[in-house]
């Protein structure tokens, strides 16, 4: 368990304490009605099933800014109005924050953490403040980094593109700044550095060089790899696919893209996937159905969990609280095992007008919940509901005989022939999918 550490200008979150596990019965909105986390589930304590984080970007630098208006939230480490002193403010908050809330990570962008300078030079001098700040405040904690990464997308530079820009002079400069945000990572002991490709797209095909841009994408992330090895750097690089927004199109489409592309430049043995629910809604795909798809290719690295809003068009970036969703996606996680050295990082926002301080730590505590209950409910199916024993008997005709050996490629399509007449017409087999969806209301 993480130390509260309040020990900052002053405290921002007064009134509230560490937050506790109170039980399904507890009516405190500040209390944990499930999620316990050293409760045991399949042998592992909750908290090891989530390893959840904190999203810098958005508890404490999001006021709420929309195309529609500037921020609403007037958050109290906000108020100094020098960028430096704000950012060392904020530090105090998201610890204070993250230990009250009890969670063991965060994650940041380089520039949640420190404010960009008038020239390269002196945005990494900000950033070289700041980690050795915060490097203090996670030995005090014992709070950890899930992971680092590089804002390439808020800058107007970036506008058409960081990576695959096709203006060199940027790309270098992207570099420049991956090369600082690799060295942050790794002096907080970072166990993962993501790559978003906010704007490695493009709005237009017709001013695009498709082909060149994806090729110039694949020599930078290998760049950064090799730097982040020749620094020490021992985590796992994560690709985060999204389809679009801010970009027409973006290069990172889905899990499935993003597998292509990884392998096609043989980048598997150091990357793997970050994957968000709501860049999955975006691409047409559920959660589940990214998560799974990463698993069986062996690259499932770590999660961004929140949701979106399924009548709204874009990335509303909302605290996950569907337990259904949740309840499937911990069935595909027991299953695999977990999620090794990634996480569960709550990209996620609370709304605009969800303007109290307490709303930062309810949402969270919705969250956990929701992911705690789904936990349980998906464990107790897997243990006490025929599920595992149905599915597996769908193919139970690939078994043996010659089911098997069609499956490791020895029938040809004579022989199949000639099966297909032994074997008769097959008598017709229920997909029961009803039946699966009411083993999951059963158990939730
Ligand atoms: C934006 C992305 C971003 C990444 C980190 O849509 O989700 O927040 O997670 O750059
Ligand atoms: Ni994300
Ligand atoms: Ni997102």
């Amino acid at each position: 368990m993480s130390t509260v550490v309040t020990i900052g200008r002053k405290e921002y979150f007064p009134g509230i304490e560490r937050i506790s596990y109170e039980g399904p019965d507890s009516v405190n909105p500040l209390a944990f009605k499930y999620y316990d986390e050293n409760r045991l589930i399949a042998g592992k304590p909750m908290k090891d099933h989530f390893r959840f984080a904190v999203a810098y970007w958005h508890t404490f630098c999001n006021t709420g800014a929309d195309p529609f208006g500037p921020g609403s939230k007037n958050f109290p480490w906000l108020e100094s109005g020098d960028p430096m002193q704000m950012a060392r403010d904020k530090l105090d908050a998201a610890f204070e924050f993250i230990t009250k809330l009890g969670v063991p990570f965060y994650c940041f962008h380089d520039r949640d953490l420190a404010p960009e300078g008038g020239t390269a030079a002196e945005s990494e001098r900000n950033l070289a403040e700041m980690v050795h700040l915060a490097e203090k405040k996670q030995a005090e904690s014992g709070v950890k980094l899930l992971w680092g990464t590089a804002n390439l997308f808020s800058h107007p530079k970036y506008m058409n593109g960081a990576a695959t820009n096709p203006d060199f002079r940027v790309v270098a400069q992207a570099a420049a700044q991956v090369k600082a945000a690799l060295e942050a990572t790794v002096e907080l002991g970072g166990e993962n550095y993501v790559f978003w490709g906010g704007r490695e797209g493009y709005y237009s095909l017709l001013n695009t060089d498709m082909k060149r841009e994806k090729a110039h994408l694949a020599v930078f992330l290998l760049k950064a790899r090799d730097y982040g090895r020749k620094i020490g750097f021992k985590g796992m690089f994560l690709i985060e696919p999204k389809p679009m927004e801010p970009t027409k199109h973006q290069y990172d489409f889905d899990v499935a893209a993003v597998v292509g592309f990884l392998r096609r430049h043989n980048l598997t043995d150091d990357f793997k996937i970050n994957i968000e629910n709501n860049h999955a809604t975006l691409a047409n795909h559920a959660f589940a159905h990214e998560i799974q798809t990463a698993a069986d290719a062996g690259l499932l690295g770590s999660l961004d969990v929140n949701q979106g809003d399924p009548h709204t068009g874009w990335d509303t970036d909302e605290f996950l609280h569907n337990i259904y969703d949740a309840v499937e996606i911990m069935l595909i996680l027991l299953q695999i095992g977990g999620l090794g050295k990634g996480g569960m990082n709550f990209d996620a926002k609370t709304r605009r007008s969800s303007t109290d301080l307490k709303d930062l730590f309810i949402a969270h505590i919705s969250s956990m919940d929701t992911l705690a209950r789904g936990l349980i409910a998906a464990n107790a199916l897997l243990e006490k509901s025929p599920y595992l024993q149905m599915k597996k008997e769908r193919y139970a005709g690939f078994d043996s005989g010659a089911g098997k050996a069609f499956e490791k490629g020895k029938l040809d399509l004579e022989q199949l022939t000639a099966l297909a007449a032994e074997l008769g017409e097959p008598e017709q087999i229920s997909g029961r999918q009803e039946f699966y969806e009411s083993l999951i209301n059963q158990f939730m």
